[in-house]
């Protein structure tokens, strides 16, 4: 294709993703598949990199740029990003419409009721429609410019679906599923965890490089507008609709209301339904309509006197502490934990709250008897957040941490520089149980009915004693069925579940062995970078570490696990079970150069021609060894010589080693 039909194509291609986007992510209301949506990024991406000047930033496969920052900018913010008032119950509610009709007297109040997105607000300014820059609220006059993490957020249109230069403020949140997913890759790999989707969403946007941002699945809605000339809406609701047209991303859920009696039922109708949301709300929020009396209300320091947040109480409870535990985790890290009277909070019965570790159990002085409060934060399990120390009678007692494992009777020890005791003995049972139901669980190996309690059921019984005695399980159904609350139907599903889960791709068998430090993400980093599980065992830490996001961490416990008797062992006996040790190759993911062309001419700086030729053929791509009509990329070192000329005359893009080995990353 020559570069006027390649332009044509490319506008086309960012004009229909741009229009899929919109329907996607403002509409809620797809045309296409995800699948298909790939395709045609595959697409554009194919061109751009055919015809590099053709990259404009408001292409959908620039979100992801540059490398990271060495700090954030300030931002001044042309029309101030206020904060609001808080209503914690019903009467401030009402003294907030009172005030309101003091000030206003003839006016006939109509109120926009959104819901109060629980992340961070940001500012967007776009020019010509094009989005220019993004930035933190801050103290609501100056903040951190984030563009480059924005910019990764989807429900963020890089451009307008007008050419218009305006500026709309709105809130960056994680969803709870997102929240959920990254705190279990963190604990994996001995990360602290968020305490909730805010923090979580904060802690991204913080981030120096847009890489990280990327990952975290952010999304946004748009709540207001900032200096907008180009925009006269008479109302609150107007604007809103104005933003939508646009191609921004608004509340789902909003209503017009205007009796006080109303605005109360519908603020207390979400207190529970909340938990129904994909993210989190601390309340809703409550505008006056009209802006004209917007104006006339004017602000207070930080507020408007035209708007309220109505907010929920962190959802609180108090209760008894019964009994204080001691968990072992698959690592052996010793978790005390809260035996509690049962108590509902935030729509689920509580009986126990994480005590988290030694520190935070001394911190705040829990005993066995004590009355607690204790707080849902997000959807991790609730926590103390404190003693009742004016309901002790004295008869508490207080817990010390055992100086063995409770599971195996094993010494604990605390390793320097950490926090948690810990269990070394491998053949701890807990850590076994642990470790096998990890392996089975829905992240790893997914094998349907194989949760901890049958794991447990298993080790007890004496059917299995580590993840491969699981693939000899098929050939003991009758010790199976032997087993209490066993019926055929479920041994049967079992098995079968068993039988299936030994085509799971690499990724989840790696990520099923529970190697300190590998979560879900590194183990398909790992996984594709290696492509077979041999080819990962026997690699070096160096070529470790050569894997994006593998550092000296994870590359010493990788090699660490594989040099070990025992894991070779049943690595070996997964084999002979006849486990998928491959990755599969996900079409068009991982061969980024599939069915390109190249010819290699005059010497890299790093790698040599058969190096060169070799990851090409790794990603999918030919190496030919003249230049043609056929020929989509000549890679050109020192020394270059008539290939490099024909390849101009030919308009072949000519790519340097480093032009090369950004082809290959290209996700
Ligand atoms: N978090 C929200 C939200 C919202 C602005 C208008 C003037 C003052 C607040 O969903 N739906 N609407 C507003 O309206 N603010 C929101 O969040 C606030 C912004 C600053 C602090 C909170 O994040």
């Amino acid at each position: 294709m020559n570069r006027e039909k390649a332009l044509e194509v490319v506008e086309q291609l960012k004009q229909e993703l741009g229009e899929h986007n919109y329907r996607y992510h403002v509409l809620d209301d797809p045309k296409i598949s995800d699948t298909d949506f790939d395709v045609l990024v595959r697409q554009l991406q194919d061109l751009e990199r055919q015809y590099p000047d053709l990259i404009t930033p408001d292409s959908p496969t620039q979100r992801v740029g540059g490398q990271p920052r060495a700090g954030f900018a300030q931002v001044a913010h042309r029309v101030p990003l206020l904060s609001l008032d808080n209503a914690l119950n019903l009467e401030d509610l009402r003294d907030f419409v009172r005030r309101a009709m003091k000030l206003v007297p003839e006016a006939q109040l109509e109120f926009v009721v959104e819901l109060k997105v629980d992340g961070l607000a940001v500012s967007l300014q776009y020019e010509n429609g094009f989005l220019v820059r993004g930035a933190t609220r801050g103290n609501g006059e100056v903040g951190e410019d984030i563009t480059h993490n924005l910019r990764t957020v989807k429900s963020i249109p890089l451009r307008l679906r007008e050419p218009m230069t305006l500026e709309v403020r709105g809130e960056v949140y994680m969803p709870r599923s997102s929240f959920l997913a990254l705190n279990a890759e963190r604990a994996v790999e001995g990360q602290t965890l968020f305490a909730n989707p805010r923090n979580a969403a904060a802690g991204s946007l913080r981030q120096l490089d847009p890489k990280v941002a990327a990952t975290r699945n952010l999304a946004m809605v748009t709540y207001g507008l900032g200096y907008s000339p180009a925009l006269s809406p008479v109302s609150h609701y107007d604007a809103l609709m104005a933003m939508q047209k646009l191609g921004l991303r608004i509340n789902p859920h909003l209503t017009i209301l205007h009796e006080l009696e109303d605005v109360v039922n519908y603020c207390e109708s979400w207190r529970e339904k909340r938990y129904e949301l994909p993210f989190d709300i601390d309340g809703l929020v409550i505008k006056i309509n009209n802006l004209a009396l917007q104006e006339q209300l004017g602000t207070t320091a930080k507020s408007p006197r035209w708007a309220i947040a109505y907010k929920f109480p962190a959802e609180q409870a108090q209760t008894l502490v019964v009994g204080i535990s001691v968990q072992v985790g698959r690592i052996g890290t010793l978790t005390p934990i809260a035996e509690l009277a049962p108590v509902t909070l935030a729509g689920t019965v509580v009986k126990r709250a994480s005590l988290h570790n030694e520190d935070i159990l001394r911190e705040k002085d829990v005993r066995v008897g004590d009355h607690v409060l204790i707080q849902k934060a997000g959807e991790i399990i609730p926590e103390v957040v404190e003693v009742l120390k004016a309901k002790r009678s004295g008869q508490e007692q207080p817990f010390a941490m055992p100086e063995v494992c409770p599971a195996c009777g094993s010494k604990v020890t605390r390793l320097p520089g950490e926090v948690a005791l810990r269990c070394f003995n491998p053949a701890c049972p807990a850590q076994v149980m642990e470790g096998i139901a990890h392996f089975a669980s829905r992240g790893a190996m997914d094998i349907e009915g194989f949760g901890p309690a049958v794991a447990e059921q298993l080790l007890a019984a004496g059917l299995i004693k580590d993840v491969a005695d699981i693939y000899t399980l098929p050939a003991k159904r009758e010790a199976l069925m032997a087993l209490e609350r066993k019926a055929d139907k479920s041994v049967d599903n079992l098995i079968s579940a068993i039988e299936q889960s030994k085509t799971q791709p690499l990724w989840r068998l790696l990520y099923g062995l529970g190697i300190r430090f590998v979560g879900a993400r590194t183990a398909k980093l790992l996984a594709r970078r290696f492509g077979h599980l041999d080819a990962l065992r026997k690699a070096s830490v160096e070529e470790l570490e050569a894997v994006p996001e593998v550092g000296p961490k994870i590359a010493e416990s990788v090699t660490e696990f594989f040099s070990l008797p025992s894991s070779q062992a049943i690595v070996a006996r997964l084999r002979d079970a006849g486990l998928n040790f491959v990755e599969e190759q996900a079409p068009g993911k991982s061969a980024p150069l599939e069915g390109k062309v190249f010819v290699i001419t005059g010497t890299l700086p790093t790698y040599s021609r058969d190096e060169a030729a070799r990851m090409i053929e790794e990603a999918g791509g030919k190496v030919t060894g003249s230049v043609s009509k056929k020929t989509d990329y000549v890679v050109a070192g020192e020394k270059a010589g008539s290939k490099l000329e024909k390849a101009t005359q030919l308009e072949i893009p000519v790519l340097d080693e480093a032009g090369l080995e950004a082809l290959l990353q290209t996700p």
